[in-house]
């Protein structure tokens, strides 16, 4: 990624987060953490965004370069709500803002819970991908472990969206990518868009190749995370990803949840399996009540302070 410089704010890493705004803090205090090695940068601000709206994109893109910045598959704001406990916004390195974030959430809520700020261990956070749930495991006041009611899975094409069927769910579907082949794709949204393919042997698969192009591939207009699924067993699915806006990362939760509701309807799966990914496990389970429950572990690394 290649720094941005601006003749009016030019500072020694090139960055720039001025775009107008005369009274924009040059130094934030951060939390990185990760959640099976899916890397956040945490910014608590409870109070409100310290920044406007305008420079949340480039900060994105600034503190989740691992060479000029940080170093993280997303920033992570820990907001007031007047609905939850506290509101979650997520943006990804290339500075888009995603809808909704699986790894992340879990970091969010021991991000808030560590901190004493919830009342209980069941803590509520507003998501631009709706209201959800989160349980708390603890030891000694921290968290450790963390369930997530990640909500119904949508297949329904046009709220995904996708335009790959026009009917009530576009599973199992050939997709031809240029100059590559073509896959057999299945659409789902877990708050985000994810293309699920089935394959034997994931590892072998060029994810770095494939993964661009379905992720900006025109049937999916919002562009689309992608998950390679290698089914073990009914109740064991091995994944890799390749996401939307921070391409190869180490684990996607919304991308595990995605995968396991995709192996149920194709017969694949049952509804509770271990999902394998890269940079670590996650349970999942697509419970009676239409709902995917994701739970694993939050972990913090260290607390530092950005300036620019
Ligand atoms: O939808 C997207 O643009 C994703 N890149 C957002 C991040 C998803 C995440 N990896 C997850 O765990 O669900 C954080």
């Amino acid at each position: 990624m290649v720094a941005k410089a601006s003749a009016a704010c030019q500072n020694d890493s090139g960055w720039c987060l001025e775009m107008g705004r005369l009274s924009c803090p040059r130094s934030l205090l951060f939390t990185k953490m990760h959640g099976i090695g899916n890397d956040f940068v945490v910014i608590g601000a409870l109070d409100g965004l310290p920044l406007s709206e305008e420079q949340l994109s480039t900060f994105a893109q600034f503190a989740c370069d691992r060479h000029f910045g940080v170093g993280a598959d997303g920033v992570i704001w820990v907001l007031p709500s007047s609905v939850a406990d506290f509101q979650m916004r997520i943006f990804n390195p290339d500075g888009s803002e995603a809808e909704m974030c699986g790894n992340g959430i879990r970091c969010a809520v021991k991000w808030f819970y560590d901190r004493d700020y919830a009342k209980d261990a069941v803590v509520k956070v507003e998501t631009k991908a709706g209201i959800k749930t989160v349980w708390v495991q603890a030891k000694d006041g921290k968290a450790t472990a963390v369930t997530v009611d990640m909500g119904e899975p949508i297949f329904l094409p046009s709220q995904i969206p996708t335009t790959l069927s026009s009917g009530e769910e576009a599973l199992e579907v050939p997709l031809s990518v240029e100059g590559i082949g073509t896959f057999v794709v299945n659409a789902v949204s877990m708050g985000n868009p994810h293309c699920v393919i089935f394959a034997n042997a994931v590892d072998e698969l060029p994810l770095e190749l494939i993964g661009p192009k379905l992720e900006h591939h025109p049937a999916f207009p919002q562009r689309t995370n992608v998950e390679f699924v290698q089914v073990l067993s009914p109740r064991e699915l091995k994944v890799r990803v390749w996401e939307r806006g921070a391409g190869l990362t180490l684990a996607c939760g919304t991308g595990a949840c995605a995968s396991l509701a995709a192996a149920v309807k194709t017969g694949r799966a049952e509804r509770k399996a271990l999902v394998h990914l890269p940079g670590g496990d996650l349970e999942v389970e697509w419970r009676n009540d239409g709902r995917i429950y994701m739970t694993g572990p939050a972990v913090e690394v260290f607390r530092g302070e950005l300036v620019w």
